[in-house]
């Protein structure tokens, strides 16, 4: 690093921009930017990184490049992102930036073809490479794998994981109908699960983890799909520039005449609970005079509506088409809409004051077609539906009869979101169970399985859903971290290289800081916040503020919390101490608003309510209900916890699903060994180890931009994204490490032709040594190059520097003898 070096500072927009080295201060670089009209920029010397020689040089594995750090990791993503490179490999990691528009020639059957069979590193970087790997791995080492995608909302992650999938099925597919259904759930899945937010007009509103089964023989034998936590609070409001569910729009925008009015459907604004977020539903011009008699006078104003992102009428053809292709009968099929049907309905219900003494509501007299519709769509006697939305039974301690306690307006407002999230809900759970019984398999012999979970999140306001769902985030790149730790440390005792002193910082760093978020703060027994919000939900008075206090109490001087006041947020709206907390997660600080946050935390329905639905005339929906009544009772009259249901669930999926080998749910998010540890009963737990040794592949996605456009790469908040996933610890990782990854192959075909006979075989303590010589001297390279940098602990990297080169002569002469004693 001296002065004329051409190197990259760090800057906002871009992430790093190209300069010259003009001044090296005590603590500081000053940098001139290779573009015209810009001014120096002054930044501390770890901000400022080595550019490659060739700044126009790109990696299709970016631990090719020389130098490896963030900025250029980023220059490399961006370099090849403006040619539709949008795969790049860091080691056998693949990162995937989303390019906002089709790549066709990425995604044709030839390319499909071409992977086949291929090892990773022979062809561009992609995710049928990976697909590919894997399905390889699984096979040669006869054990299961995962592939792990991660990112953003709006990264891709969804796509990828289809893109993953039909290249599965189609090159290793037995051929029947089973690949076919197995890529065709998709559809169905996310018309039910999946709607318009700001951040991605399709956006995954659930987690999941697809199986895909396979005989020794290597052929898929079936699926299994796991989900997870459903966005609720969606089904009752959205944000205003949000949508609802993609289901709801499609039936009364799509289906046809004859369904619609079985279903009492019209216009998506004649419907509470899609008329509070966005109204836009969109429906492709060329269809827009068969439907009409669906848009109201506004819409029929708007016309054309040239901006089509989602076309509701078509997308409801293609529902009806995937439906059928996986094997769900016409019938079932409009079981299943008629309660979609049913829970727009519901909303439409709305209360009055009762006017009489008790203080309790009556259903408003506008909504008494409602109550009529939804009770016949739902099978439910009307005036019983009426009684149980506006009533609580009660039990007084010690006797034997329930009395009726008459609920106030908004009691009964929140009983109706209450049953209109729990018959959804229920109905998803409902629909995943459906696409199991399609891709139904006897026996396996191992799968490949995809986990795609909604990524990483913060708004203004971030509520129960953002914790929940950043909370597996972060056990998701707890393992990520253990996961490439562990590969990378395998890697170098494979090749005799011993673990390298510079990698123990970064592996202290990196499993310290999650460690401590996840065991001590969220899921510790009794001071964890899920087990603090349980015991809210049990007090007789439970309360967000007392909650909120009591998480500030226990935690006072825990380094990753914070009370709101000191959050210093430009993002959040101010909040009193009592009403929220901030999280330092791996990706970033978010304020946490507390309000509703235990009512969130349970599941259950008033009592009244589910017997109600529970003996409802409706096949379906009795069924979805008696399937699921395992309720504890402990304090409340009916308390189902979500935040441990949430924890939980992936606990016993982890210990006893993967016991019996059905079913590997989840175990890869929130399983984890941390849990069982943290329960002493399960300190032997056998799912530890199966979790070890299940393989695993990630792909981190990339959004480059925040409004959705093709062809445009914001460097700095990219930059950002890198960081969050763990991307640029990794590259710390390896380059402290030993990064150069040739493979044995390539560097003995490089000197074989020079070696004396007896060598010609593979000798592994000759690739070994010549291995590690070339990485001692990358290594040694970079040691001398910061041992110019560095003022202050110059001395100990002299030191470094000297025993390296000692490193180097050892391994020299052990392969001088290695040669000596093959002549
Ligand atoms: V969320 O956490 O579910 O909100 P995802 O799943 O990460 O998010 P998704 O896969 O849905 O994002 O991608 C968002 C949009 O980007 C898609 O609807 C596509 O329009 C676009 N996209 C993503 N990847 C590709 C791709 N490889 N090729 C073309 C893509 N378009
Ligand atoms: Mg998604």
């Amino acid at each position: 690093m001296d002065s004329g070096r051409i190197v990259w500072a760090p800057h906002v927009e871009h992430g790093f921009i190209l300069g010259t080295i003009t001044d090296i201060g005590s603590t500081t670089i000053t940098v001139q930017p290779t573009a015209a009209n810009t001014k120096a920029i002054t930044a501390s010397y770890n901000q400022v990184f080595p550019a490659e020689l060739d700044n126009k040089k790109e990696a299709d594995d970016n631990c090719s490049l020389m130098y490896l750090n963030e900025a250029t990791l980023l220059h490399n993503l961006r370099i090849r992102y403006s040619k539709d490179k949008i795969y790049t490999y860091v080691a056998n990691i693949l990162i995937a930036v989303n390019p906002y528009h089709d790549v066709p020639a990425l995604y044709n059957q030839q390319q499909v073809a071409k992977y086949k069979g291929k090892s990773l590193g022979l062809l561009p970087p992609h995710c049928y490479a990976i697909a590919d790997k894997t399905y390889r791995d699984m096979k040669v080492l006869g054990l299961s794998q995962s592939i792990i995608v991660s990112g953003e909302s709006g990264a891709g992650k969804t796509e990828n994981t289809k893109f993953v999938l039909r290249y599965l099925a189609d090159n290793y597919g037995s051929g029947d109908d089973i690949d076919k259904r197995i890529v065709q759930a998709n559809p169905l899945l996310e018309a039910f699960g999946n709607a318009k937010t700001m951040r991605n007009n399709n956006s995954s509103r659930f987690g999941k983890f697809v199986e895909i089964h396979f005989m020794k023989v290597g052929r898929v034998v079936g699926g299994f799909v796991s989900h997870y936590l459903l966005e609720k609070s969606r089904i009752v409001m959205q944000n205003s520039r949000e949508r609802n569910y993609h289901i709801f729009y499609r039936l009364c925008c799509g289906a046809p005449l004859d369904i619609r009015s079985k279903l009492q459907l019209s216009s998506p604004d004649n419907f509470r609970y899609l008329r509070h977020g966005c109204t836009q539903y969109f429906i492709g011009d060329k269809e827009a005079a068969k439907v009409k008699d669906v848009l109201s006078d506004e819409h029929k104003e708007k016309g054309g509506l040239k901006d089509i992102l989602l076309n509701d009428y078509a997308d409801y053809t293609k529902l009806v088409g995937s439906m059928k292709q996986i094997g769900v009968s016409h019938d079932d099929m409009l079981d299943i809409f008629q309660v979609v049907a049913g829970v727009l309905h519901i909303g439409n219900i709305t209360f009055e004051e009762g006017g009489d003494s008790s203080g309790g509501c009556i259903v408003s007299e506008t909504s008494a077609k409602s109550i009529q519709i939804t009770s016949q769509l739902l099978g439910l006697d009307a005036s019983a539906l009426t009684e149980a939305l506006t009533t609580r039974s009660m039990r007084s301690a010690g006797e034997s009869n329930t009395i009726k306690v008459p609920l106030k307006q908004e009691q009964s407002s929140s009983a109706r979101e209450a049953l209109a999230k729990s018959i959804y809900s229920r109905l998803f759970d409902h629909v995943v169970s459906r696409i199991n019984q399609c891709i139904p398999f006897q026996a396996s012999d191992g799968f490949i399985g995809i986990l795609d979970i909604a990524g990483f999140e913060y708004f203004e306001v971030n509520s129960f859903e953002q914790f929940c769902i950043n909370y597996c985030n972060e056990k998701l790149q707890q393992f990520f971290t253990k996961r490439v730790l562990r590969e990378e440390q395998d890697l170098y005792a494979k090749e005799g290289l011993g673990v390298h002193e510079l990698i123990k910082p970064v592996k202290h760093i990196w499993t310290l800081s999650q460690k401590t978020l996840l065991s001590d703060l969220i899921e510790s027994p009794r001071t964890g916040i899920l087990d603090i919000l349980d015991e809210e939900n049990k007090l007789p008075t439970s309360s967000d503020h007392h909650f909120t206090s009591v998480i500030h109490l226990k935690h006072k001087n825990h380094f990753r919390i914070a009370i709101p006041r000191k959050a210093q947020l430009a993002t959040h709206r101010s909040l009193r101490d009592d009403e929220g907390f901030l999280i330092r997660h791996f990706a970033g600080a978010v304020c946490y608003q507390t309000v509703q946050f235990v009512e969130k935390n349970n599941d259950a329905l008033h009592n009244s309510l589910e017997i109600l639905v529970a003996n409802s005339k409706n096949k379906l929906v009795s069924q979805i209900f008696k399937s699921s009544q395992t309720h504890s009772t402990k304090g409340k009259l009916n308390f189902i916890s979500v935040g441990n249901k949430f924890k939980v669930q992936g606990l016993y999926a982890c210990c006893t699903k993967l016991l019996n080998g059905t079913n590997q749910l989840l175990h890869l998010c929130f399983a984890a060994c941390n849990l069982c540890k943290s329960h002493k009963r399960f300190s032997r737990c056998p799912a530890l180890s199966v979790l070890n040794n299940t393989g695993s592949s990630f792909i981190r996605c990339i959004k480059p931009n925040l409004s959705m456009q093709g062809a445009l790469f914001e460097g700095g908040q990219i930059l950002s994204q890198l960081q969050c996933s763990g991307m640029v610890s990794v590259l710390d990782l390896m380059q402290g490490g030993f990064p150069s990854r040739a493979p044995f192959n390539e560097v003995y075909s490089m000197y074989k032709a020079i070696m004396p006979p007896k060598l010609k075989r593979l000798d592994s303590r000759l690739l070994v040594g010549l291995r590690k010589v070339v990485n001692l001297l990358t290594q040694l390279g970079r040691l001398r190059e910061m041992t110019g940098v560095l003022k202050d602990n110059r001395r100990e990297m002299l030191l470094k520097v000297e025993k390296h080169e000692k490193n180097i002569n050892l391994s020299i002469d052990k392969i001088k003898n290695t040669i000596l004693e093959g002549r």
